[in-house]
C-alpha cells in the first residue's frame, strides 16, 4: 500500500512532505480543499475529528499532529538513521526536541505574539525568553539538533522554526536564521518545495 497524506499546501502538511521526502518513501497527495471546507467534512473528521491537517494513511495506520507523523515515518522507515534506535541514548534528546516543537514553540510563539496573559510556572511552555535561550542553546554549533547527526527532530522542529521565523514569530537570532538556511538546502527540503509549488501552481493557489 502507498502511504497517503491528506494535503493542502498551505498547512503543516507541506512539512510532512518534507519528512516523506528524507525518509524516501513513495508517496500520494490527497488534496484537501480548505476553501470548500472539506477538512470539515464527515469524510476527513472521520481521520481526524479536530477537522485539520495534516493526517497520514499508511495501510491501516491513520495518523495526525504533525510531531507525531515524523516520529512515526522515522521509526517505520528510518530506525538507526533519522531515528535513534530504542536502545540509542540519543534517542532521548531526539524525543526532546521532537516534542518541543509541539508542546513549547508552538504555544509559546502564540502567546508571545498574541499578547496572551498567563502565569509562566503552570504554563508548560514557559516565558518567552526562556523558549529563545533554550533553543539557542540547543542548536548551539549544530549543525543539527543532535551534532553532526541530522534527525527526524530536526524536519519536525526545524519546520516549526522555519515557519515561526517566516511570520515573524520568533526572534530571528543568527543561530535560528542560520539553522533554518541549512535546513532548507537539504535535497529532501528542495523537493519537498518543488510539490507543494506543484500543488500550488495546479490548483490556482498562487498570489
Ligand atoms: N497540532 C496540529 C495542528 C494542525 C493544524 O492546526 N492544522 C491547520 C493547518 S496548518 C488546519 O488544518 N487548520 C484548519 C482549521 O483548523 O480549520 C499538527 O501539528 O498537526
Amino acid at each position: 500500500m502507498t502511504i497517503i497524506l491528506r494535503h493542502h499546501p498551505f498547512s503543516r502538511a507541506a512539512n510532512v512532505v518534507w519528512m516523506l521526502e528524507e525518509v524516501g518513501v513513495p508517496y500520494e497527495l490527497r488534496y484537501v480543499d480548505f476553501a470548500a471546507g472539506e477538512h470539515k467534512a464527515d469524510e476527513h473528521r472521520g481521520l481526524n475529528a479536530m477537522g485539520k491537517l495534516p493526517v497520514l494513511i499508511d495501510d491501516d495506520a491513520v495518523i495526525s499532529e504533525s510531531a507525531a507523523i515524523g516520529v512515526y515515518l522515522a521509526d517505520r522507515y528510518s530506525s538507526g538513521d533519522l531515528a535513534p534506535a530504542l536502545d540509542d541514548p540519543a534517542r532521548g534528546p531526539y524525543l526532546r526536541w521532537c516534542f518541543y516543537g509541539p508542546s513549547v514553540v508552538e504555544p509559546c510563539c502564540m502567546a508571545h505574539a498574541s499578547k496572551w496573559e498567563y502565569r509562566a510556572a503552570s504554563a508548560g511552555f514557559g516565558t518567552y525568553e526562556s523558549l529563545l535561550d533554550t533553543l539557542e542553546r540547543g542548536i548551539g554549533d549544530g549543525p543539527w539538533l543532535l551534532g553532526d547527526r541530522f534527525t527526524m527532530a530536526d524536519v519536525v522542529l526545524g519546520g516549526t522554526v522555519r515557519f515561526m521565523l517566516q511570520f515573524k514569530m520568533l526572534e530571528a537570532r543568527p543561530r535560528f536564521t542560520e539553522y533554518a538556511e541549512r535546513l532548507s538546502a537539504r535535497p529532501a527540503a528542495v523537493a519537498a518545495a518543488a510539490v507543494n509549488a506543484r500543488v500550488i501552481q495546479e490548483r490556482g493557489l498562487g498570489a
